[in-house]
């Protein structure tokens, strides 16, 4: 399926240096692979947290980059579910149940969206076919390692198939449904499909990046009748309550008092749902705690650091609190994508508002110091 491709990639030589926009040769697609032409990237915190070295599975040199859009340019031998021209969403979340003679445990079980059709691949950087990467530097010849199986801070990158969803509808603008690649759908889904919030409930999201607002959007369509948003940034404030919190606290001024506390305070005993989408294990353990005894349950969504643990007194789980997480919101992804793509083109969701900055492809390094600074939602870059 065609020639190698020579074109410009921001590649991650090593943990905490700027990335370098250098060229690339991406190698045709082989059995069971996709080449896909990326038009619109956005930035995810999980690329600077990879970036800042804090993922275990994290290898460098790498390509990064796991929330995009672009078209289908060729498709390797057997693939069947996307051709030439279609517009598709990388997922690094796949699903082979549709693909797959024999589909994983995971995508066939309805619990679970934890694909492992390609897992072990993609975790180690690499395509299944023949255990390679598909990126050498035009340079050297040297290997480049895949990110999280998609790899879109490239101008041409290869996936496997079951990693490819389609965006469907063809009046559906590239830069803008590319945020449903990651961090949107995944609040989304904490709410809907992780926590099952319910009409009248009341949530604390710790966290008001794209993820954490995405929550609050979502517990406002669940109904959610208290929403508590908590940041240590005062600036998110306005912005939460335009989503819908009904209330912003800062835990860098509670004084003696945690999180937990102050909130079990404000609620009579603590919320019915939390989410963590910060990556901070010591909010995550505020964020089971505010939850209310009996039934409450809260759901870690941030990625915390390589090494970290998280803890509790047992007793909080003894008196009935539940504590769970989500990887994409527990969405299977290539069935869910188009779905939540129509869900955007019906004009009820504020998907729009995450774009806070635009920027070209060459200005990548400036879009992951607004990221650091905490004045960005989503950056989009266009190639
Ligand atoms: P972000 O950096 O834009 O947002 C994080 C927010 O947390 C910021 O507003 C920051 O001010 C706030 N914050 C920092 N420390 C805090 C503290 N101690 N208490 C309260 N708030 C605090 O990040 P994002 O892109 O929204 O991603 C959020 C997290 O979700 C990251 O850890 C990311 O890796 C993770 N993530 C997980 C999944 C998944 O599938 N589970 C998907 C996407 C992103
Ligand atoms: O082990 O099967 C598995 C799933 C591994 C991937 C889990 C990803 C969790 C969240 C990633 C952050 C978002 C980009
Ligand atoms: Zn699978």
């Amino acid at each position: 399926a065609g020639e190698p491709i020579a074109c410009k990639a921001a590649v991650a030589f090593a943990p905490r240096e700027p990335l370098r926009i250098v060229d690339v040769v991406v190698a045709p697609p082989q059995a069971g692979e996709v080449r896909i032409k990326i038009a619109y990237n956005a930035l995810c915190h999980t690329d600077a947290y990879t970036l800042g070295g804090h993922d275990s599975e994290g290898k460098f040199p790498c390509i990064l980059g796991h929330e995009a859009a672009g078209t289908v340019e060729s498709v390797g031998e057997g693939v069947t579910s996307c051709k030439a021209g279609d517009r598709v969403i990388p997922c690094y979340q796949a699903y082979c149940a549709d693909i797959a003679k024999e589909p994983c445990a995971h995508c066939v079980h309805p619990k679970s969206n934890l694909c492992q059709a390609v897992r072990a691949y993609t975790g180690a950087g690499v395509m299944k076919n023949d255990g390679k990467p598909r990126f050498t530097l035009a340079s050297d010849g040297s290997e480049i390692f895949h990110f999280m199986g998609t790899s879109t801070f490239s101008e041409y990158t290869v996936v496997h198939e079951v990693a490819v969803a389609q965006v469907g509808n063809d009046e559906a603008p590239l830069d803008k449904v590319c945020l449903l690649g990651c961090g949107v759908s995944t609040g989304w889904g904490a709410v809907h499909n992780t926590a099952r919030v319910e009409e009248g409930s009341s949530v604390a999201v710790f966290g008001l990046g794209a993820v954490g607002l995405a929550c609050v959007e979502a517990a406002v369509e669940a109904g959610a009748t208290r929403i508590i948003a908590v940041d240590t940034n005062d600036e998110k404030e306005a912005v939460a309550r335009e989503f819908g919190a009904t209330d912003f606290v800062n835990p860098t001024k509670f004084g003696d008092k945690n999180s937990q506390t102050v909130i079990a305070e404000m609620t009579d005993g603590g919320v019915d749902y939390s989410f963590e989408c910060v990556g901070n294990v010591n909010v995550m353990r505020s964020a089971l705690e505010c939850c209310r005894k009996g039934w409450g349950t809260s759901v870690i969504v941030g990625v915390a650091a390589a090494g970290t643990e998280i803890s509790t007194r047992p007793f909080q789980l003894v008196t009935g609190r539940t504590w769970k997480g989500t990887a994409f919101g527990g969405y299977k992804s290539r069935i869910a994508v188009p779905k939540l793509v129509e869900k955007y083109m019906g004009g009820n969701t504020k998907l729009d508002r995450y774009i806070t900055h635009r920027m070209k492809f060459d200005q990548i390094n400036e879009a992951f110091e607004l990221l650091h600074e905490g004045k960005c939602l989503r950056c989009v870059l266009s190639f």
